[in-house]
């Protein structure tokens, strides 16, 4: 870990302890493996330094409030309170059941953080650095940011429509930042990484910082500004600051005072990449305003990807860490993020290449080096550890292998680079397995003596159940349950105590003693079969079903209200057409071109046609007159904001733009599209549908699209420019 001195220190700031911090996560979504990476990498670090003696303050949590959370629990009908409160012990179970050892868990919607934020907000109103402003601007919900541009400006980030809004805000002196985050980003090359992190921030900063509107008034959760409630402080102001306010800042407890002053300045905020920017300008400049040390370094993680595409609930291409625990373990997973993703890059996700690094490094590699070892003392020696006697050029090389390999791993895994720490370990697994192999003590040639043969079987299985405690102690903080078992039968008793006795401090050859009597073998990492993939792939499957049909449970519901039928779509009502009375019939003639209407081509009528193919012509129930279509108020509009609807696999919500107003639509497409592509697009909508409510929300219109015979929707378009709003007649 680069560690470089910040402007301002803490006087009785001790080098042996180290504070660290994940990303607080949102409560609108689920925690999935993305978020899983995170939190797994501060563990292992965590745990690292813990045996390295230094004292470490780990933590985590949930951030809470914002126009985001606040439309989140809308949407699924609950209040922002208990929604967030549900949401938020999703992700600390998680985080339990995969045994990770934050040391606090600070949720933005507690008293402690609500007072700290307040106290930040004052100190800083106080210093100078606040001011009371208008602002008429575009802002991101999603990403909670505020976007330079006009009007129907994507957000430069995610992709999203922003939305304008119009506030009398507070902002903060952000422009009287640049130069001194340019000269202290210059002073601490350590500060912010990896490299392309560091010039996209740097880039930023270079570019020109303005004042930040750190209030909000159109909406109410949020943490209330002193003495000006109606506003709501800007939610990463109220969220970054979470990781002062965990420790203590703003508490009138002397404890938690003291607290604050024992870790604070952080060494470590690590965070996914694309949330740099709050943390690299506006955090430091937060800080320096209110005269607070800033922290040590911001190392982001490169993106899990999944299905070519960054894991996110928005794109619908998740999967939870449980499923990998469930089928491989918790440590398997950690060995895999840790392993096959260098850090800072973004890195694929498959249970593909899941099972493959398993089954390579951990099933036969690692975990069959400990077996073979293991049951050969027992097999041979009775399960009490053999005198070595005295060491031969084999033995040599080896002990020289796993002092080199304790020499590489720290640096490396200390400079973040777990890949390469593991890579240089498994090394010293591979030598150890290949000296086994070429000594083989389970073989007695015929010529060799018997006390001979006892003298290298003890040489041998005492020299490489020595490489693999090496090995063991090394990798306990990346693959902490086995590395337990594995301590406990090499008559180790528990790893947990070796750490907390700072057991990596004085780790070197020679620390197991002949006469140590061993636990029993145990399996480490069963080989997983072919069957693992599916038994993992069922279980996502198993579970987006569920939440399909939990969602399709209450569409059905809605279904089959009287008042409000719904259409293929799941959409909006369009009444169901009479039985046909007449045979099969080609297409009426229409004013409108056909594919700009919803065509329900019936499965019955092609079961069998590929979705590319074109749809067999639609039965006909009856002719309409022109006056009857000119009913139907069919209108250009484009799509600003596209997003999933909680517990509601099918639905999107839409908000349109028809130019002359902008309006929700739900609809029933999220299968076929993900929301951030659906983006700026133009569609045709039917304007004059009577409004009708589907979850909690109403649904004022409805796209047009074609229906393939396997039910695809296929949006209605244009290829020349049309204005938004004009009607198809
Ligand atoms: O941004 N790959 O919360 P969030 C790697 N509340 N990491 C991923 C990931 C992926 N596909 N998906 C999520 C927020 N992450 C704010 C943070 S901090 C004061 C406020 C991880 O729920 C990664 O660490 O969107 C990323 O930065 C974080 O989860 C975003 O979580």
């Amino acid at each position: 870990m680069e560690r470089s001195a910040p402007p301002m220190t803490n006087p009785d700031q001790s080098s042996a302890r180290f504070y660290l911090t994940t990303p607080i996560y949102y409560v609108n979504a689920r925690p999935h493996l993305g978020h899983a990476y995170s939190t797994i990498v501060c563990d292992a670090i965590a745990r690292r330094k813990r045996a390295l003696g230094i004292e470490t303050w780990f933590l985590t949590g949930t951030d809470e409030h914002g126009q985001k959370i606040e439309r989140s629990a809308a949407l699924a009908g609950r209040t922002p309170e208990e929604f967030a409160t549900a949401v938020s012990g999703e992700f600390r179970g998680l985080w339990d059941r995969l045994g990770l050892s934050y040391d606090d868990f600070i949720r933005t919607t507690e008293e402690r953080h609500k007072q700290g934020v307040q106290h930040l907000f004052a100190t800083l109103r106080d210093r100078g650095f606040i001011y009371k402003g208008s602002y008429t601007g575009q802002y991101c919900v999603s990403d909670e940011a505020y976007v330079d541009g006009p009007p129907g400006t994507p957000c430069p980030d995610c992709g999203r429509m922003t939305e304008t809004v119009s506030e009398e805000n507070y902002f903060f002196k952000l422009s009287a930042f640049e130069r001194k985050l340019l000269e202290f980003y210059e002073a601490n090359p350590g500060f912010m990484g990896p490299e392309s992190t560091r010039r996209e921030v740097i880039s930023f900063v270079r570019g020109g910082l303005k004042d930040l509107s750190v209030s909000r008034t159109s909406f109410s959760w949020g943490i209330p500004v002193p003495g000006d409630e109606k506003h709501v402080i800007y939610v990463w102001l109220d969220a970054l600051a979470n990781y002062i306010t965990a420790l203590g800042y703003g508490s009138d407890d002397p404890a938690h005072q003291a607290r604050f002053a024992k870790f604070w300045p952080a060494d470590l905020h690590l965070i996914g990449k694309e949330i740099s920017r709050f943390h690299c300008v506006y955090w430091p400049a937060f800080l320096m305003a209110a005269g607070i040390p800033v922290p040590r370094s911001v190392k982001a993680n490169g993106w899990l990807l999944f299905d070519q595409g960054k894991m996110s609930k928005s794109r619908g291409n998740i999967v939870r860490a449980e499923t990998v625990q469930e089928v491989l373990g918790a440590d398997a997973l950690r060995y895999f993020l840790l392993r096959e993703i260098p850090f800072g890059q973004d890195g694929s996700f498959s249970f593909d290449a899941l099972v493959q690094r398993y089954n390579g490094d951990l099933a036969n590699g690692y975990g069959n080096l400990v077996s073979r070892v293991v049951s050969m003392v027992h097999k041979y020696f009775g399960g009490v550890l053999p005198e070595a006697g005295a060491e031969t050029q084999a033995e040599a090389a080896l002990r020289e292998s796993a002092v080199r390999a304790i020499a590489a791993f720290g640096p490396a895994f200390d400079d973040l680079n777990f890949s390469e720490s593991l890579k240089s370990l498994w090394l010293l697994v591979a030598e150890t397995d290949g000296y086994l192999t070429a000594n083989a003590p389970w073989k007695r040639p015929t010529d060799r003596p018997e006390a001979e043969h006892v003298a290298l079987q003890a040489r041998v299985l005492a020299t490489a159940a020595e490489a693999i405690r090496i090995i063991t102690a090394l990798v306990y903080p990346i693959l902490p349950e086995s590395a337990a078992k594995v301590w406990r039968q090499l008559g180790q008793g528990e790893i947990a105590d070796a750490a907390k006795k700072s057991f990596l401090t004085e780790l070197g050859w020679g620390g197991l003693k002949a006469g140590t009597k061993l636990g029993e073998p145990a399996p480490l990492f069963p080989r997983a079969e072919k069957d693992a993939i599916d038994r993992m792939q069922n279980l996502e499957d198993e579970n987006n079903r569920s939440a399909v049909e939990a969602a399709s449970g209450q569409e059905s519901a809605a279904k089959s209200a009287p008042e409000a039928p719904t259409s293929a779509l799941g959409v909006s009502p369009v009444p169901a057409p009479p039985a046909p009375t007449v045979a099969p019939a080609p297409a009426a003639p229409s004013a409108v071109p056909p594919t700009l209407l919803a065509v329900d081509a019936p499965a019955a009528a092609a079961p069998a046609t590929p979705a590319a193919q074109p749809a067999a012509p639609p039965q006909v129930p009856q002719h309409i007159t022109i006056d009857d279509f000119a009913k139907v108020e069919l209108r250009v509009a484009q799509i600003l904001v596209a997003e999933r609807v909680p517990k509601a696999d099918k639905l999107l919500r839409l908000e349109v733009d028809l130019g002359y107003e902008k309006r929700q639509i739900l609809a029933g497409i999220a299968q076929y599209y993900e929301p951030e592509k659906l983006i700026g697009r133009k569609i045709v909508i039917v304007a004059n549908l009577a409004p009708r409510k589907m979850r909690g929300l109403e649904s004022n219109g409805m796209l047009l699209a074609a229906s393939l015979p396997d039910g695809a929707p296929v949006l209605a378009g244009f290829l020349e420019e049309v204005p938004l709003g004009a009607r198809l007649k």
